[in-house]
């Protein structure tokens, strides 16, 4: 196969003198008579390749100099110091290879020189991505789950996989894909909640899972999506508190990794990215809505979920993450834990960024009788429940857990304006393809 020596951003000038091989599109071609420009690109940056007529001979310079943009080209030549070139080297090729050659016209343009409809950047996903500023975000996104991986490893958890085609809804409510499944009706799965509980039950004790969530909502915003990467987690013989302080291990050691790891790709984003410092505050819902009634004079009552406009004027107030604590039983899933003491309150909690929530997560109600009391109160049929609840019936282990959206921590983290920037091929309301 081709054998790539470097990748454009391994090259420095003290390679000078050296032959390297390089692989990639044709970013840029400049031609001025004698000599010519081709800017080649990779996933690690631009390189200068000076076309000279007297290394490459007659025929090879003239189809070298017309190889259409964005076409697939290997280059074989020695590595110069040029100071005038952007990166401080040039490489005088011997031999210029066009693997693939791009059909004009171009369906964008990806040296980002024109600006681009997000509809149009989405239909021609595969060209967009050769954007470095769009490319920057996956590689990022990628690094944030190397780093939550080995962090969920460190602290003895095992990674598990549950189904995404399903019989019941996790969270009742509609927001179910309806899927044909032989003669039985089934779903896509709107969260692992239900099995991940089941597996406390078995003795997992302490699982993660890195998969796709479905939610049929109708929403058509910067931060849903119709098909989510969910990172799920649930541990046995914790509670609330013991799992926040997880959660925000997690996030500030993603931040972290990134932060250490990813400086080119940073660098492409024009981003100097700021660790989050832990712990991360912690308010009640009874004090977030208190404070947003007395500063910003939002009328909400004690039960109602907090809406925009609230979210909005506490991410401006507290400016950083934060964890709103202890909601209303009446607000929050049945699998919630009420306060024994206070049960109109209970131990479900949501991770906050001042944009918008990235997590929500909870101590579980792990009493059987309980919690079929609780899928009653929220008017559903525990009959429908019957292969959750008989995980309850054996032993099951107290324990807690939370769901965090993998698009929005990487929107977030890397100030992405539309979550639709944060996946590869999203699914909204009106997008099925590519
Ligand atoms: P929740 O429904 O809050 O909780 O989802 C958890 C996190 O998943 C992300 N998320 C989404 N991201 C993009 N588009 C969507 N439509 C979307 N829906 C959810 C968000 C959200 O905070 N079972 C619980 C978790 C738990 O208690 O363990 C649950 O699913 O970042």
């Amino acid at each position: 196969m081709i054998l790539r020596t470097h990748y454009s951003g391994e090259i420095t000038p003290d390679l000078d003198g050296k032959e390297v091989t390089l692989a990639g599109f044709a970013h840029e071609t400049r031609d001025l008579g004698g000599i010519a420009f081709l800017v080649l690109r990779d996933r690690m940056g631009l390189a200068q390749i000076t076309l000279v007529k007297k290394l490459l001979g007659k025929e090879a310079f003239k189809s070298a100099r017309t190889i259409s943009r964005e076409s697939v080209v290997v280059v074989r030549g020695q590595v110069k110091i040029e100071p005038k070139a952007p990166r401080g080297f040039e490489i005088l090729p011997t031999e210029v290879k066009v693997l693939s050659a791009a059909q004009v016209p171009l369906p964008l343009d990806p040296t980002e020189k024109v600006e681009c409809e997000l509809d149009t950047r989405l239909d021609a996903r595969f060209m967009d991505i050769r954007r470095p500023c769009v490319l920057a975000a996956f590689e990022i996104e990628s690094a944030v789950l190397k780093s939550l991986r080995e962090y969920f490893y460190s602290q003895s958890m095992t990674e598990v996989f549950t189904p995404k085609i399903v019989a019941a809804a996790t969270e009742g409510g509609t927001d179910l894909f309806p899927i044909s499944y032989f003669e039985k009706e089934a779903f896509l799965n709107q969260s692992p909640q239900l099995y991940k509980q089941m597996l406390m039950s078995a003795g997992m004790d302490r699982v993660f899972e890195i998969g796709p969530i479905f939610r049929a909502e109708e929403h058509d915003t910067r931060r849903h999506l119709n098909e989510a990467i969910s990172i799920d987690l649930e541990i046995s013989f914790a509670d609330d508190k013991d799992v926040m302080n997880i959660l925000e291990g997690a996030v500030a050691g993603a931040y972290k990794y990134v932060a250490e790891n990813c400086t080119y790709h940073l660098g492409v984003l024009g981003l100097d990215l700021q660790v989050p410092k832990t712990p991360f505050r912690r308010i009640t819902y009874t004090e977030a809505l208190e404070l947003a009634g007395e500063k910003a004079g939002v009328k909400m009552q004690w039960g109602d979920d907090l809406d925009t406009e609230t979210e909005r004027f506490l991410g401006e107030t507290i400016g950083e993450h934060y964890f709103l604590t202890d909601w209303p039983s009446s607000i929050k899933p049945y699998y919630t834990l009420p306060y024994e003491d206070k049960p109109e309150v209970c131990r479900g909690f949501d991770l906050m960024h001042p944009r918008m929530e990235l997590a929500s997560g909870a101590q579980r109600v792990h009493d059987y009788n309980m919690l079929v009391e609780r899928i009653k109160e929220k008017g559903l049929d525990p009959d429908g429940f019957e292969f959750y609840l008989k995980a309850f019936r054996y032993g099951m282990p107290p324990h807690a857990g939370w769901g965090l959206g993998l698009s929005r921590l990487v929107m977030t983290m890397l100030k992405l304006e539309n979550i639709r920037d944060a996946v590869i091929f999203p699914r909204d309301r009106r997008r099925l393809v590519p």
